[in-house]
């Protein structure tokens, strides 16, 4: 899983599910912005975001999981922001502070309403007759 064209870019490691939409939010950005990077499947409903080895990353147990370096981001909106201050080509967001703002904004409230929905941890404490 491996597009873009400079040699020298640091290997960027991708945890990821093929049906997680925070996961999806990465790999758009890496892929609009021409990023190499590994991707490595981490199955949530086979629940290996449960496996040792994975915890050590993320001991909250989500994806997705970007490693950088010695870098471990593992919040989508963290790894947007990052990617975009270190790799600034193909920006993600206005560079005017106004625009860049409400586009926060937009993107928290629409953060807030869809991640509830994906959590089986969340979903296991509210009930299923709840989501
Ligand atoms: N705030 C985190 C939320 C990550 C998250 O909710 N990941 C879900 C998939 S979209 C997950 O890994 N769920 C595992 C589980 O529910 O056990 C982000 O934006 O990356």
């Amino acid at each position: 899983m491996a597009t873009g064209s400079d040699e020298h870019q640091p290997k960027l490691k991708l945890y990821s599910y093929w049906r997680s939409s925070c996961s999806w939010r990465v790999r758009i950005a890496l892929n609009f912005k021409g990023l190499k990077y590994e991707y490595i499947p981490v199955n949530i409903m086979k629940g290996e975001q449960h496996n040792p080895e994975f915890l050590k990353l993320n001991p909250i147990g989500y994806v997705p999981v970007l490693v950088d370096g010695d870098l471990v981001l593992s919040d989508s909106l963290a790894i947007l922001l990052y990617l975009d201050e270190k790799y600034p080509q193909r920006p993600l967001l206005p560079t005017d502070l106004k625009g860049k703002a409400i586009n926060l904004q937009q993107l928290n409230l629409l953060l807030d309403r869809y991640e509830k929905h994906e959590n089986s941890s969340l979903k296991s404490s509210l009930g299923n007759a709840s989501m």
